[in-house]
């Protein structure tokens, strides 16, 4: 039963009660319609709703939303709710998001617990409030507060939700303070929907349109919010729900829609394969460099509250990870994300030291030291032998052969990979590197670390790039082929920032730096095909010293001051290479551009799917969201290939095929899903 009803004297009790977190099925629907006929049957003087355990309701049953709207609706049940001649009191213990913020909404009173938040983040999963949010919300907080809630979809704490006027009071326990509330006091609230709409202001929708721009680009659902709410103005509350509710439904059914569903349930079901073993308890990690990337992981660790013991390998290696980890200390201070107090405890739990013996009582090491194969061997046979033989060795490495790391270790059961993101305390994703020989124990000891810190997990197996840096490396492979055939760098970095990604690869490339691909691919000489097209621009710009940002000069110019401007030279430079290969470049259409490049991608991932290094095409999706800056709002590139059609993409692949047959192998998933009408999402490994 998803909606208990209790009386107690002139007090109906009612609780919103469908675990984890209350989400608000048809079930729950038809049990506040039935409490509304309930409570009114009764001889009360309110009705206080509240959540069971830690949330009031996490909003309308997103599982719900690929099936036709089932009645009773929301904006019914909720304007019986707000009709009822016995006045709900709604009783805000724990989130109260979308459906659930309508529900307190809809109520005459509300009252938050001090550590509720109360939020309409349906733009979030590419909707807009369906039951009254844009109506009400801003007949009680206003026109701005109304629509920066509902267009960037952040929900407010129990201060904010007071001082703006969507809730009463903030009461220690709001049940017990909601029956306390005066009965003639509780008569004299006037019912949301009879309080009059906000003026126009034509200077906050601009604004809201001008934000949306910068912080929301592509999303169609906020500016739909916003054109609801600014019509919303001329008509009457009942017109007005009207075209909530219509522009709600319409949405629902949208690739937008539906692709942000994708990622919010595919991040959730980023857990630990069920057969492993639970994780191991973790109180301290070692991490071996404390360069950007050893002193963001440790940094990382130490804001979850772990001891971190940070070994270098000599007196100045200690000097410059202090430094490198006071900085990220400071950073936190200077955001408010820590206070003096809690800076000082993450010091107390840190150690610095060129000394392997004082990391022995680690549970796991993760190394993250310069990516080389021999520097790697000699760090974990220093491990080896300085730590306990059940502490599970990883390394951070981005590309490497995690087989090859372990086979040098006493027991390769206990290494694995765990490949954070720049900056490590920052991005969310962390590939969990499967080795041939990678235990259950050092697995379960991945997840739990990534559980942890907060990190989307996503099992890897063992090839060049796992998942991510192997895609991103076809990605960047296709970009530099269009500068050969006749494209520049500028021209398809905005074409993938028209697509959706913040910065184009070459605009990362610069950031990242253009020696690290260089280097990549002379690791890769010995083994590439000598029938695979190469092209030397990326490699003659680093011989020219053009390594981006860090000199100033790489595929743009860096005149200082964070801006970047095109550099003309680098077309003559492209010229110059096309001329000795003996290429003819020609103007490349900005779509074909952007096919080359999400074909490619697309063909090189359903690889990765069938060679088993991914295990679904929805942990794909969440590597290249949550690693590499691929639309969220498009699902993530499975989701996107699926949307856009297998068959399609595999017809155009074969023409690519056609023209260079090494490049462009059709994927034998692909060509499978394309001949079976199969989605790549719903491709499963034989066996
Ligand atoms: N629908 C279905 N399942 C949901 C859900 C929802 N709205 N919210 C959470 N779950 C599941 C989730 O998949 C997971 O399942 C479990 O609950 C715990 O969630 C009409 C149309 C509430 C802050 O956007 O933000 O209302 O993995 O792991 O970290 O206008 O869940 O255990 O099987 O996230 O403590 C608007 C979405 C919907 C809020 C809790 N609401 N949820 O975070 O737990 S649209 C939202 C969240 C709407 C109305 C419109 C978070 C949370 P499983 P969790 P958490």
């Amino acid at each position: 039963m998803s909606v208990r009803c209790i009386q107690d004297g002139l007090t109906g009790f009612v609780t919103l009660d469908n675990p984890p977190v209350n989400a608000i099925g048809r079930e729950m629907r038809q049990g506040l319609l039935e409490a509304v006929a309930w409570a009114e049957g009764l001889n009360l003087d309110r009705v206080i709703v509240t959540g069971a355990g830690r949330a009031f309701a996490a909003g309308a049953d997103a599982k719900e939303f690929d099936g036709p709207p089932l009645e009773p609706y929301l904006p019914d049940v909720l304007d019986a709710i707000e009709r009822s001649f016995v006045p709900w009191i709604a009783a805000i213990n724990g989130v109260a998001l979308g459906g659930g913020a309508e529900i307190a909404l809809a109520c005459r009173m509300r009252i938050m617990g001090p550590g509720a938040q109360i939020g309409l983040p349906e733009v979030t999963l590419g909707v807009i409030p369906g039951a009254g949010g844009t109506q009400r919300a801003m007949r009680l907080c206003g026109l701005e507060t109304a629509l920066e809630l509902i267009a960037f979809g952040k929900p407010m704490g129990a201060k904010a939700a007071l001082a703006a006027g969507l809730v009463h009071a903030v009461e220690d326990d709001p049940v017990e303070a909601a029956d306390m509330v005066n009965t003639e006091e509780l008569l004299c609230v006037v019912p949301t929907w009879e309080l009059p709409a906000p003026e126009m202001d034509v200077a906050a929708f601009s604004a809201v349109r001008e934000n949306l721009a910068k912080r929301s680009p592509g999303q169609i659902a906020p500016h739909r919010a916003v054109e609801v709410m600014e019509a919303g103005l001329g008509l009457d509350f009942a017109e007005a729900m009207a075209l909530e509710r219509a522009t709600f439904l319409d949405l629902k059914s949208g690739d937008q829609s539906r692709a942000l569903r994708h990622m919010f349930f595919s991040e959730r079901a980023a857990k630990a394969p069920a057969d492993l073993p639970a994780a191991p308890q973790i109180t301290q990690v070692a991490v071996v460099g404390g360069g950007t990337m050893g002193a963001g992981i440790a940094y990382a660790c130490l804001s979850v509250g772990l001891s971190v013991v940070l070994l270098e390998t000599d007196a100045d290696g200690v000097a410059r990870a202090t430094e490198n980890v006071e900085r990220l200390i400071v950073a936190g201070l200077k955001r408010g994300r820590l206070d003096d107090s809690s800076a000082e405890v993450l010091r107390a739990r840190l150690v610095i030291t060129d000394d392997y013996g004082a990391a022995s009582g680690s549970s796991l090491a993760i190394e993250a030291a310069f990516e080389a194969m021999e520097v790697k061997k000699e760090i974990f046979a220093k491990l080896d032998a300085a730590l306990p033989a059940d502490t599970i060795l990883a390394t951070n490495t981005s590309y490497l052969d995690i087989d090859e790391v372990a086979a040098g270790t006493k027991d390769p059961s206990r290494v694995l990979g765990l490949h954070f993101f720049a900056p490590a305390h920052i991005m969310r994703l962390l590939e969990i590197v499967q080795g041939a020989q990678t235990g259950d124990r050092a697995l379960a000891m991945g997840f739990g670390l990534a559980k942890l810190l907060k990190k989307v997990p996503v099992l890897a197996g063992v090839c060049d790039g796992f998942i991510g840096n192997r895609i991103f490396s076809r990605y960047r492979e296709e970009a530099d082929f269009l500068l050969m055939d006749g494209a520049v760098p500028w021209e398809v970095d905005e074409v993938m920032e028209a697509f959706g990604y913040a910065m184009g690869p070459y605009e990362v490339g610069d950031l990242s730096g253009l020696d690290i691909g260089f280097a990549n691919r002379r690791r890769q000489d010995a083994t590439r095909d000598p029938k695979r097209r190469y092209v030397p621009i990326a490699d003659r710009m680093v011989n020219e010293g053009r390594l981006g940002r860090k000199t100033s000069v790489g595929w743009y110019r860096y005149p200082g001051g964070g801006g970047k401007v095109v550099d003309p030279l680098i077309e003559d430079l492209i010229a110059e290479e096309a001329h000795f290969a003996g290429v003819t470049r020609a103007e490349i259409p900005d779509d074909v551009v952007r096919e080359r490049l999400l074909l490619a991608m697309i063909n090189e991932a359903a690889n990765i799917l069938g060679e088993g290094i991914a295990h679904s095409a929805a942990d794909i999706d969440l590597v290249t969201v949550f690693g590499y800056g691929f639309p969220r709002w498009r699902g993530g590139l499975m989701h996107f290939a699926d949307a856009w059609g297998v068959v399609e993409i595999v017809e155009k692949l074969r023409l690519l095929e056609a023209q260079d047959p090494v490049v462009w192998a059709v994927s034998p998933v692909l060509a499978e899903c394309a001949a079976a009408g199969m989605a790549l999402t719903d491709w499963r490994a034989k066996g």
